[in-house]
């Protein structure tokens, strides 16, 4: 195995593309070791963009930082496929493998001479390197992108990522159609067949079709985007968990009638709010000389822009780019203010704590919360709020691991979500991953944590055990204000 690297730089981001290149190694007997990637760094809210002739001479995956405002990446990776051609190959992500990070779809649909249409799933946890799916679809031919469009998003909240595949000109294009392959069976079987309420036959000229949880309930919906209503263009939204025959939403979003040859349109959560966002990519934006982003916020009914801004990526083409959201593993729902006063209790949580723990399990499945102490002394340091129920640590990995992968992905999400929602929840500080983030400070941010109880050296380069544990590697604690 050799891994070959190279960096450069635009835009003041830094590119480093990581091309593994399998060799023959002479004079070693037996199977070389699987190569290891790292995983996947992306937070909610960014934007992947999908670079089919990527410059690695591979299909590319970038994604533009939501935390970054769209002025950086958080991810450059070429991906184990080669170039492929928008008029045969579409992408999706979503967690097929349910290990909290986005996989790459890329759906073929001329497969097989043209016979059949396949999907092919990359890993996130292999950076998009390694398969974890390849399968022709059950009762589909090959595809003709001008009628048929596909998403991917979880349809029944099992943590799993479904194929969505709409056909625009169904029953001899009387009406347009969803079917929903099922990503816990592989993608050999369906979820739904459905004729969408209201819709007769679509075009793809005019409609573009994606999916997002619109009501925060776990379930992937389905937003068809109309860009000739009239002067603007209008957003619907059919409920998944009325396997869209209800609407959620009819919106006549702020934004003007849009051409699909130049605007791009895909769910992401920008907010945190747990609900999926709309946004508009402007492929050709003149006036940043970039590719702009324009996102409406589920909250304001896609009717408020939540933010709009050039980005990162120069001016790109549809027939080269491709545009998809990340909108976490699963909703955070809705958080409504902590009901709560603050008290003391001596044994397990004050009802404050109590309720942001439930908040939290509700939102983001931790392994478990415990820290509530009877105040006798259980390792937490004096004057810890444990000791009054007023603190939770909130587990995403082994009790001593030093968090990776999804497990770090899943104690990134807790602590984001802790943070974000703080004001709401009443939470005083947060500690994760060897960082603190004070609300109560006059500059409140993240910053660097070093646990009193260790050394310097210790803090810097903690070991799996004890240290882990003390320097938040494994669990993230949540205080509330008392
Ligand atoms: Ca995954
Ligand atoms: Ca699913
Ligand atoms: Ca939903
Ligand atoms: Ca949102």
């Amino acid at each position: 195995m050799t891994t070959i690297s190279a960096a450069r730089s635009t835009h003041g981001a830094r590119w480093t593309i990581a091309l593994a290149v399998a060799t023959a190694v002479a004079g070693v007997l037996g199977a070389p070791p699987a190569p290891v990637f790292a995983a996947v760094s992306v937070g909610v809210g960014d934007v992947f963009a999908v670079d089919t002739h990527g410059g690695s001479g591979m299909t590319e995956v970038h994604a533009l930082s939501r935390s970054g405002n769209y002025q950086s990446f958080t991810v450059h990776a070429a991906t184990s496929l080669g170039p492929t051609d928008v008029n045969q190959w579409t992408f999706g992500f979503g967690d097929y493998d349910a290990d909290g990070l986005p996989d790459l779809f890329a759906v073929n649909t001329a497969d097989t001479n043209g016979q059949k249409t396949a999907a092919h799933v990359l890993s996130g946890a292999s950076n998009f390197q390694n398969a974890l799916l390849h399968v022709q679809l059950p009762a589909m031919g090959g595809a003709n992108l001008d009628v048929w469009q596909f998403a991917v998003g979880d349809y029944n909240a099992d943590g799993r990522a479904d194929l969505y595949g709409i056909n625009t000109r169904d029953n001899n294009g009387q009406n347009t159609a969803a079917h929903v392959w099922d990503g816990a069976n592989n993608l050999n079987s369906f979820l739904l067949h459905a004729q969408l309420t209201a819709m007769g036959g679509s075009d793809l000229a005019v409609w573009q079709f994606a999916v997002g949880d619109h009501n925060a309930d776990g379930r992937a919906d389905l937003y068809g985007i109309n860009t000739r209503d009239g002067g603007n263009t209008a957003a619907h939204i059919w409920n998944a968990a009325d396997n869209l025959h209800g609407f959620l939403l009819h919106s006549l979003t702020p934004l003007p009638a849009s051409d699909l040859a130049v605007w791009q349109y895909t769910t992401t959560d920008y907010d945190g709010d747990g609900r999926a966002d709309l946004a508009a990519i402007n492929t050709r934006d003149a006036g940043s000389n970039s590719t702009a982003i324009h996102v409406l916020s589920a909250s304001s009914n896609l009717r408020t822009f939540a933010m709009q801004t050039g980005t990162a990526l120069n001016q790109s083409q549809l027939s080269k780019w491709q545009f998809h959201g990340w909108s976490g593993r699963r909703g955070g729902g809705t958080v409504s203010p902590n009901p709560y006063g603050p008290s003391e209790v001596t044994i397990g949580w004050t009802p404050r704590m109590q309720y942001v723990v439930n908040q939290l399990n509700a939102a983001h499945d931790p392994r478990f919360c415990g820290g509530q102490a009877d105040g006798s002394g259980s390792g937490h340091i004096n004057g810890s709020d444990h000791y009054s129920g007023n603190a939770a640590d909130c587990f995403a990995a082994g009790v001593g691991a030093i968090a990776t992968g999804g497990d770090k992905a899943l104690g990134d999400a807790m602590a984001d979500w802790a943070v974000r929602n703080a004001a709401a929840l009443r939470v005083k500080y947060v500690i994760w991953y060897a960082r603190i983030y004070n609300v109560q400070s006059s500059n409140p941010r993240w910053e660097y944590y070093c646990n009193s109880a260790l050394t310097a050296a210790q803090c810097a380069n903690p070991s799996p055990g004890d240290p882990a544990t003390l320097q938040h590697m494994d669990h993230v604690h949540i205080s509330v204000i008392h």
